[in-house]
Formats: structure tokens, sequence, C-alpha cells
């Protein structure tokens, strides 16, 4: 049932959205325009959407985003600042819907004084593309954040998905529960567009975290809060070991191996033993 009286920016999601914004900035993940947002709304979402007027042109996209014609995103805008996000939403971000051939979209809202979604489009809807099309791992919500941490990882191990898996989840111990599949990783590359889109839409069909090597980390869930929480831990992990590692003191406990193997048996077979 439409509820057309009630503004959007007073939705649920839209809500929850905004939310994650300003606490991904109050964490220090958002230098100036740095990181972008998106969710796909569902069918109850879609249901108390006042009618929309959807009248400016299509506007190609430079991926196919095969399967999700039709479909409805709510993004942050190309040089928004995340911190802004709460003072003018209808202004820092857009809701969009993709034509039926996946290959275009038209704003239906926001962007009230003009502009265009995220530079990261593509990824976001590659990569929700990616995680629809398989049974059970559907995801609603990406989010792109630049941690420090993180990003500093990158510069001190090899850039390969096991080397910084185990040094995140041998950082701290819920980490092996939280992301049991590990850190995807991509190499050093132009941020913006289909190419970096491509690479990371393929590693999230397998990865709920992947790590833009030298940029920053893209994490998906379920809901706002999965996708916020896996940033936020992977990036204290991160944030312990550099402070273990970069100690003047001597290192005299670590997580074992052995008890990566026991969390895995706890774990029903989750974890992605070979990165061990
Ligand atoms: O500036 O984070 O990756 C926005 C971005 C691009
Ligand atoms: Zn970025």
């Amino acid at each position: 049932m439409k509820r057309p009286d009630v503004p959007l920016t007073e939705l649920p999601f839209v809500r929850q959205f905004i939310r994650l914004c300003a606490n991904g900035a109050a964490m220090g993940f958002h230098e100036r325009n740095g990181g972008n947002l998106s969710y796909w709304l569902s069918p109850e979402d879609l249901a108390l959407l006042p009618d929309l007027n959807c009248s400016g042109p299509p506007v190609p996209l430079e991926a196919e985003v095969s399967g999700m014609g039709g479909e409805y995103f709510l993004l942050t805008a190309s040089g928004s600042f995340m911190r802004s996000v709460p003072l003018d939403p209808e202004k820092e971000l857009c809701l969009i819907r993709l034509e039926q051939d996946a290959r275009s979209y038209r704003v239906v809202w926001g962007l009230s004084e003009g502009g265009r979604p995220t530079s990261e489009l593509e990824s976001h809807l590659l990569n929700f593309s990616s995680r629809a099309g398989m049974p059970g791992r559907a995801c609603r919500v990406m989010y792109h954040a630049h941690p420090a941490h993180v990003i500093a990882l990158s510069f001190l191990l090899p850039l390969d998905e096991k080397t910084i898996t185990k040094a995140l989840w041998t950082s701290m111990i819920e980490c092996p529960f939280l992301f049991p599949e590990g850190v995807g990783v991509v190499p050093a590359m132009i941020p913006g567009g289909a190419q970096i889109g491509t690479l990371t839409s393929e590693l999230i069909r397998t990865h709920d975290a992947v790590l833009w090597a030298h940029h920053g980390l893209f994490c998906c869930g379920r809901s706002f809060d999965d996708a916020f929480g896996l940033m936020e831990t992977i990036d204290k992990a991160a944030q312990i070991y550099l402070i273990v590692e970069g100690s003047s003191l001597k290192r005299v406990n670590r997580i074992e191996d052995s008890l990566l193997y026991e969390i895995a048996e706890a774990s029903g077979g989750a974890l992605n033993t070979r990165l061990i």
C-alpha cells in the first residue's frame, strides 16, 4: 500500500542510509568526498515510495548490469561528502531506476542541484548483480570507504588474498567468524568505471569484503548494519595488526593456526581453510 504522504527522506531505508553516511564520516572513513554507498530497494520499500516523476532522459552505463533491469537503487552522488549527506539528503543522494535493458538509468529523485550518481556506480551495480544471481547471497547494501588502517596494510603486505586475510583473521579472534570467506584483493588501479567494477564484482561473488589496494575497501551486506559492521571490524583488525607489528615490544602471543582450525570446525565448515 502506497504512503505518498510520507516524505521520502523519512522512509526507514533512507533514514538508515543517512545514518550510515554520518557514522562512516564520524569514523574518519571518508576524507573529503571519499567513499560511496548504495542500497537496492526491496519490493516492500517500493510499496512505500511516493509517486515519482521519471521524466529525465536515460543515462547510459559503462556496463550492462544483467538481471537488474527495472530495479531501483539509492546512491550517494558523485563528489558528495558523506558528512554532508544528513544536512541535505535531496542534494547529496539520488534514487535511480535502471531501464529494462539494464544498460542505462534514469534519476527519479535527488540531485536537487544537479550532478550524477557516484563515480563508482558501475562497481555498485555490478556487485548487486553478481550477488543477486546467487541463491541466498543477495545483498541490499554496498559500501565503499577509505579506512586508513586497511589502506596502510596494503602497502606493507603482499597483495594476495591469503596473506591479507590471515593477517586480519589472526589480529582479532572474531574476524574468522565475521568474514570466513576471507577478503578479496584488487590490485592498485584507476578508480571509477567498468574495469574496476567488473573485477570487484567477480570477487564479491565469493567475498563480503574486497580490498582495493592503496585505495580502500568495498563491503556488502543484507543490512546497513552488516555492511558497516564489516567495514569497522576489518579496519579495526588492520589497526591491531599495525599496532602489534609496529610495537617495539616483542610479541609473545599469537592466534595459532590450530585455533583457526578449531574455529573452522565450530563454524560448520564456513571458514575457508585454504587461507590459513
Ligand atoms: O571519491 O571513493 O573511489 C569517491 C571514491 C572513488
Ligand atoms: Zn574510493
